[in-house]
């Protein structure tokens, strides 16, 4: 085990849960703002991945190490970490518990706890994703495995799935899909599979800009898209992947479809983690119940939510993070100033669709339609989209997002609007 500065103090007048994008975009904010040990972060990983560079990983196009980083190098310096996990929330009496029992007290806290994968919600997945065949660009565990399948493919189904519940990133699973395929076509076995793209939702993509675009793309690569279908059984032994048809609320028909598999790419269920889940901050779907402008707690108003673990209806993306931050960091500063907190969240968020080894659809977003940062027409697959997912992605998030500089695109954008023709 890896040595390191554990502190364990009782009370901190900002505690953040959760060390992942937002976690530490939030405590690099505010350790800036306040004096030296008021900041206090519970995470209990000693690896930090940059999780948008897993995508690139499953395709050969960079390696997992250069997407970790040892946590304990990305703290920042005038806040202390306590490297455990959230077991229990008490709001009423503003602590938190540890998985020892040990109670952490705070004045103000940020919730930002991410998304947790539910391989488990699949039966026999857990099983299946040790097996040949099986892989998944979510997880660290199984993302490298994802480059040696498609490298390694001689024939069959490629399958992809899309879960019917939300998801990080909601292109992900169709980025595996197009990148499989070009490295099939690289390899000269493009001919010997039959790609299928099986998703619960009812299109490949929200958002009418892109659709079409995508919608392009996996005709021109020939993949067989099928839409309501949600993976619900991997038999590993037989390769053979099991999905309910689902009707158009979503909801399953009863009816169910078995495919056999060569490759089987999962996008796993997710759900709000269980801490969470379970305590008075979540909804009823389990997620962290927040004031979608403003994004503070809708029951303790000393409390804010950052990123993947909030109830907003934007996609989840390290990109809508850079935006709660710049909310957060507003009203939290507010609040703490005994001030209603004034700054709203523009429902922004990004998903850099990598449709092969070279082209990218620089996706962005709100739920009202496109908000584009450049330019040029970003629905199009294009070089310079990649370039930007593969550079420039990466070392906007290590030193500016973490760090609690980076608060997203919009000036850019309010600039470029004034030279966009469309
Ligand atoms: P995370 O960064 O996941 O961090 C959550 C942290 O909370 C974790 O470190 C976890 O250990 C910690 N935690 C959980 N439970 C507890 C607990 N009980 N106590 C204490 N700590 C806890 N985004 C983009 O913008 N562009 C992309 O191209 C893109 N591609 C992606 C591709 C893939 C394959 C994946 C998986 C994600 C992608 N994302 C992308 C999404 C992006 O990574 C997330 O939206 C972002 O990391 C969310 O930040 P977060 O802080 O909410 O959650
Ligand atoms: C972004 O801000 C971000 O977080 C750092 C990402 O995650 C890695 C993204 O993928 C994107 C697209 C953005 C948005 C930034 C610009 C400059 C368009």
């Amino acid at each position: 085990m890896r040595t390191s500065k554990v502190v364990h103090a009782k009370h901190f007048k900002l505690l953040v849960v959760g060390g992942g994008a937002g976690g530490l975009g939030a405590a690099s904010k505010f350790a800036r703002k306040l004096p030296r040990g008021s900041v206090g972060i519970i995470e209990p990983r000693e690896d930090h991945y940059y999780q948008p560079g897993f995508t690139l990983v499953g395709g050969g196009l960079m390696t997992l190490d250069a997407n970790r980083r040892r946590q304990e190098d990305l703290i920042p310096k005038n806040a202390t970490w306590i490297r455990d996990k959230v077991e229990a929330f008490e709001p009423v009496k503003n602590l938190v518990k540890l998985r020892d029992g040990e109670e952490i007290s705070y004045d103000y806290m940020v919730i930002a706890m991410g998304i947790q994968l539910r391989f488990d919600m699949i039966k026999g997945a857990k099983e299946a994703l040790k097996t040949p065949g099986v892989c998944s660009n979510y997880s660290p565990f199984y993302v490298e495995k994802h480059y040696k399948e498609a490298t390694n493919f001689k024939g069959g189904n490629a399958v992809f799935t899309f879960p019917n519940t939300p998801i990080k990133c909601a292109g992900a699973p169709q980025k595996a899909c197009y990148i499989t395929d070009s490295i099939l076509r690289q390899r000269g076995v493009r001919d010997k599979a039959h790609m299928i793209y099986a998703t619960s939702l009812k299109r490949l993509f929200g958002i009418e800009s892109y659709l079409k675009s995508l919608e392009k793309v996996a005709k021109e690569k020939n993949i067989d898209v099928r839409t309501r279908r949600n993976l619900i059984e991997v038999d590993s032994e037989n390769k053979m992947a099991t999905f309910e048809f689902l009707d158009d609320d979503a909801k399953p028909t009863g009816k169910t479809e078995r495919v056999e598999y060569s490759l089987l790419h999962i996008g796993p269920p997710c759900s709000a983690p269980e801490a969470l889940r379970k305590s008075s901050f979540a909804d009823k779907t389990g997620f962290m119940d927040v004031d979608v402008a403003s994004l503070q707690s809708k029951k303790f108003q000393n409390v804010f939510g950052v990123g993947d673990c909030m109830n907003t209806p934007n996609a989840k993306t390290a990109a809508a993070v850079s935006s709660h931050l710049k909310t957060i960091e507003q009203n939290l500063t507010q609040v703490m100033q005994g001030e209603q907190p004034c700054m709203e969240y523009d429902g922004y968020a990004s998903c850099p669709l990598v449709v092969s080894t070279n082209r990218v659809v620089l996706a962005e977003f709100n739920s009202k339609g496109a908000m584009e940062t450049t330019p040029f027409d970003q629905s199009k697959p294009t070089y310079w989209a990649y370039l930007m997912k593969r550079y420039f992605m990466p070392a906007l998030y290590w030193n500016g997002l973490i760090k609690g500089y980076w608060n997203g695109p919009a000036t850019i954008r309010n600039c470029s609007r004034l030279v966009k023709s469309k």
